[in-house]
């Protein structure tokens, strides 16, 4: 209820079922309130189901109220951070479901409904009387942060003449951002992908920065903040190179104009405002708007810079009392991903800053450094809106730089890390209806619905159609021979990388090795003796389906709230499944498939994990527990190697097969699958 229609009363329909909060009256804000006893009339509800909420003692809430209702949210302004982490506190600290219900009762018309979303949100994770409900994703909640606002104008139209049941889906266009002249463009597919940028949102969401310190202090959270932060920019880059794109360009002097410009196209249908752009030849400027109880100089983040390059080169981070903290090959990357974006499990944010971060609101606000214009941030400061710049990527890889420069400093793996006595790898290969050893890629057109997203219009679903990139699903073949003479088992670690630099040229072994991206791991018993492992692309560890990402239960009208949606859980955390395979080229483009199998007995970690949202782990973890693989993440191309090509770096147990992905610039309707 409190995720539909985020501005209007509280209202609920399930099914044929409809039901509103009867909430006392001095809940609801002036407004309304002498309206109350007539507000499910107003909304189409006579025949509505009376839900009474009870009249409790409110807690304090004149912090986070003090954010005005029609404007962003963001949670890179610490400002809004404070408000944010105090209403989470709230939601968190509510005796019982009831209580909670109630108070949501009250915030949700007061409360700036970005921050009230974000806030619940957190709260329904963390809460265990709450964990397990299900949840729509915020791509129905706040469709505006992911596409065209014509849509809008379009579903309104069609929900006010259209019957339910009878409405022609709406089209979401791809491609509205630049034309062909602008060479980014070419990956706009990928950045600006819905499933995408609802991945990064909630992995956010799952791994805040700044919260209560139980909820923040997750097993590896550093670490990972690294890890799949790292994936995105290989990933981004193979599809750069299948487009004749070159390398992502680090943003390393923070005093260099920003050549990208990016025009997002969006509006804020809460805030009204369409959000600002950013020409090419952009600057970086000093900041300074009070409103957002922000002032810094470009300076101070070069100042954090520097320092984090002297810790690593020293091996140690300075902590309190000037005392000195090792990097340690187990925990430097860990300590060092909280570090740098920064959370609140930083060693020193007093010194070290908060690199990341204000890499993000520098970008933001660089069209306005100090408020003169009345402008709100750029899409660089909303985590479900990032990824659809260009710039994204320019500091993500230059943070990412920043830890390699740590990475690069372990000791490399040696045969003891390395190898599986007894386990030969003799080949893996891929199986699908594209050929042997081929991807297949073209474009698809699935559907969303609009519905929660649209206040003050009729009920009912509202579809919208829109394109993206899928793959044929296909099959890993993987002959393993156990030669121990008895049982083992194996984790199986299976790795996509280009071969070839955007000019066609060989990539360097080291070059290449940033560029493996995960496609799945899973561990598997191997008999002694032959083994053929088949493992279908769609079980992933990477990856979760289309149907959780876009949490489309509502998008089949009569079943909202089916057990099976309720299966969805809030597991929404994870790489869309159709963004699995990059694009690839029409000729076919080439890539080295790879998979190693180690030791599971050195690489497991003893829990349960049964009903955890534990299948896709790579990226995400596991909610509520450790992460489930004991070696560095990106194990075992998270560091330099010995060997100076692949071939010398391959070892027995594990093996390669070149593969190439051919697109298909064809678009077919999405089937319901699994
Ligand atoms: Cu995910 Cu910069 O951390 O956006």
């Amino acid at each position: 209820l409190f995720f539909d229609r985020p501005t209007e009363p509280c209202f609920m329909q399930k099914g044929d079922e409809k039901a509103v909060f009867q909430v006392p009256d001095h809940y609801y804000p002036d407004k309304y309130r002498a309206l109350s006893s007539t507000l499910s009339n107003r909304f189409g509800t006579d025949d509505a189901k009376i839900i009474p909420v009870a009249n409790i003692g409110l807690p304090d809430l004149s912090l986070p109220m003090q954010l005005p209702y029609n404007e962003q949210f963001s949670l890179f302004i610490q400002k809004h951070r404070e408000m944010a982490g105090s209403l989470i506190d709230t939601f968190v600290g509510m005796r019982n479901v009831e209580d909670l219900t109630s108070l949501c009762t009250y915030c949700q018309l007061r409360i700036n409904p970005y921050m009230f979303n974000y806030c619940l949100s957190v709260a329904l994770l963390h809460r265990d009387d709450t964990k397990g409900l299900n949840m729509p994703t915020v791509v129905q909640t706040f469709p505006d942060k992911f596409m065209d606002p014509k849509v809008f104008r379009q579903a309104r139209e069609v929900s006010n003449v259209q019957q339910v049941g009878n409405r022609m889906p709406v089209v979401i266009p791809s491609n509205l951002t630049a034309s062909d002249a602008e060479p980014e463009q070419r990956v706009a597919y990928f950045r600006e992908d819905i499933g995408i940028n609802l991945h990064h949102w909630h992995w956010h969401l799952v791994y805040p920065f700044e919260a209560d310190f139980a909820i923040v202090n997750k097993d590896r959270r550093g670490e990972l903040f690294y890890y799949m932060h790292q994936q995105i920019i290989a990933r981004y880059t193979v599809e750069r190179f299948c487009n004749g794109l070159g390398h992502v360009r680090r943003y390393n002097n923070f005093r260099a104009p920003i050549e990208e410009a990016y025009f997002p196209k969006l509006d804020s249908q809460v805030a009204s405002r369409a959000w600002p752009p950013r020409f090419a030849g952009t600057m970086l400027r000093d900041l300074d708007r009070p409103v957002d109880r922000i002032r810094i100089e470009v300076s101070e983040i070069e100042r954090w810079r520097d320092r984090f390059i002297q810790a690593i080169e020293d091996n140690a981070i300075i902590v309190s009392g000037n005392r000195k903290m090792p990097l340690t090959e187990e925990t430097g990357i860990d300590i060092l991903g909280n570090l740098m974006e920064s959370s609140i499990l930083s060693r020193n944010r007093g010194y070290y800053g908060d690199l990341h971060n204000m890499g993000h609101v520098f970008c933001s606000y660089a069209h306005d450094p100090d408020h003169r214009h009345l402008e709100q941030y750029g899409v660089m400061g909303d985590s479900a809106t990032a990824m659809r710049d260009p710039f994204f990527y320019r500091w993500h890889a230059y943070v990412d730089d920043i830890f390699n420069m740590h990475k690069i400093k372990l000791p490399k793996y040696g045969n003891d890390r390395l190898d599986f006595p007894g386990i030969r790898v003799s080949s893996i290969s891929v199986q699908g209806p594209a050929g042997n050893n081929t991807f297949a890629t073209q474009w698809e057109q699935s559907m969303v619905d609009l519905a929660r997203g649209l206040d003050f219009t009729p009920r009912g679903s509202v579809l919208a159609k829109f394109t993206h990139l899928q793959h044929e699903e296909f099959t890993y073949v993987i002959e393993v021979n156990n030669t121990s003479g008895r049982a083992a088992m194996g984790t199986f670690r299976i790795f996509l990388a280009p071969v070839n630099d955007e000019k066609g040229q060989p990539l360097r072994f080291e070059d290449q090795r940033r560029l493996f991206i995960e496609l799945d791991k899973f561990s598997q018993p191997l008999n002694a003796g032959n083994n053929t492992i088949r493992r279908n692309s769609v079980d992933s560890s990477v990856t979760i389906p289309y149907e959780r990402t876009f949490m489309s239960q509502s998008s089949r009208p009569g079943q909202p709230g089916s057990a099976e949606a309720a299966e969805f859980d809030f597991c929404g955390c994870g790489w869309p499944h159709h963004m699995l395979i990059p694009k690839g080229t029409a000729k076919g483009y080439p890539m080295v498939l790879f998979v190693m199998v180690s030791n599971w007995n050195d690489d497991r970690v003893e829990q349960d994990t049964v009903g955890s949202c534990n299948d896709a782990a790579s990226y995400c973890g596991i909610r509520d527990r450790k992460y489930p693989d004991k070696r560095a993440m990106g194990f075992p191309f998270d560091r330099p190697a010995q060997a100076t090509t692949l071939s010398d770096f391959m070892r027995p147990n594990m093996a390669v097969r070149p593969c190439t992905v051919k697109f298909t610039d064809a678009t077919r309707v999405r089937q319901q699958r699994r």
